[in-house]
């Protein structure tokens, strides 16, 4: 399956593993990798040094290609910035903000640039800042998300930019690749699924979550506060709710949600720790190697779009 995103990356196949933050770390990027797709290094809040060393991590485990995602949130984002040019990073992906203060620097370095959009306005600004191509991600998808649904906003980025676009949010199997695809997307993000990867150092609990959990059972807290994050309900995010409702602001609340991933992800508190999933859990029933997903996922999608 060749696109102009296949091409662009070097990988075998149009399948991108989002960035997740505490997750993506390098065991799962070069195991997404090595089975073809384009595996990301996570860098949520983690300092700089942190990042180089899983990029030479994963370098140890893979000679094929992977990514960098970069929060822009991060207080530690500028420092990163700098980290992936410095270690020859080939691919970065940026979440949660505007990375038009890099891009020159990115792409002087000869590094593949791909900002996560959540509206057509900053992919267009994307596009004449110089990405290569850019994510649409859709409300669907699990973390930090933008409002408009991926059936939505994939198509009119698609007819806004003439950058390929990789499509996000709600996609774990080969029809949603083939829906993407047909959206006008010439690849796909997706993070929900390599969650529950074998590879994934994700708790047990945490994975077990997601495997259990169903179609309605993620929520969104931090709405009122502009930056929205979709995670499966539990005791923290119904604390999280009653805390905003009494006014709370988003800097007194982010620990609920920042710091309270680590615990869900590490410790495998899935009650008080932040579970951020997306809208497609419902469909994960069972843990397998990204090997296994993206072949059966590949064999999928070929079959419907030979119909
Ligand atoms: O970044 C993500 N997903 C994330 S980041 C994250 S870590 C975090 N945790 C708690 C609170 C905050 C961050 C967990 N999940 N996805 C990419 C994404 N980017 N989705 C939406 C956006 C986005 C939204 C608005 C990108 C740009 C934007 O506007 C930027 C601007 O300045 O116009």
């Amino acid at each position: 399956m060749k696109t102009r995103i296949t091409e662009l990356l070097g990988i075998e196949y149009p399948i991108i593993q989002g960035g997740m933050a505490w997750v993506a770390e390098h065991h799962l990027a070069a195991a997404v990798s090595e089975a073809g797709g384009l595996g990301l290094i996570g860098t949520a809040n983690a300092p700089a040094e942190v990042v180089r060393e899983e990029i030479r991590k994963a370098k140890e485990l893979t000679e094929k290609p992977f990514g960098v995602n970069i929060m822009l949130m991060s207080p530690h984002a500028e420092a990163i910035a700098k980290v992936v040019v410095e270690e020859g990073v080939k691919v970065v992906t940026t979440g949660a903000g505007n990375p038009g203060k890099y891009m020159k620097m990115w792409k002087e370095a000869g590094i593949k640039v791909i900002p996560v959009v959540a509206s057509v306005a900053l992919a267009r600004m994307m596009e004449k800042a110089g990405a290569d191509a850019v994510v649409a991600e859709g409300t669907e998808a699990g973390g930090h998300i933008g409002e408009a649904t991926t059936m939505t906003l994939v198509p009119q980025v698609v007819d806004a930019v003439s950058i390929p676009v990789i499509a996000a949010g709600g996609i774990a199997d080969g029809r949603g690749i083939a829906a993407a695809f047909m959206l006008g997307a010439e690849a796909v993000q997706m993070g929900t699924r390599f969650l529950v990867a074998k590879e994934a150092v994700v708790h047990a609990n945490y994975k077990e979550r997601v495997i259990k959990a169903k179609d309605i059972d993620s929520t969104v807290t931090g709405r009122s506060h502009g930056h929205p994050v979709r995670s499966l309900r539990n005791q923290m995010t119904r604390e999280y709710v009653k805390l905003e409702s009494e006014g709370k602001s988003f800097e007194e609340l982010e620990y609920l949600t920042l710091g309270a991933l680590r615990k869900a992800v590490v410790e495998g508190d899935v009650t008080n720790g932040t579970v951020m999933a997306g809208q497609i859990a419902g469909m994960i029933t069972k843990e397998q190697t990204c090997k296994e997903m993206i072949e059966e996922m590949m064999e999928q999608t070929k079959k419907l779009l030979g119909r």
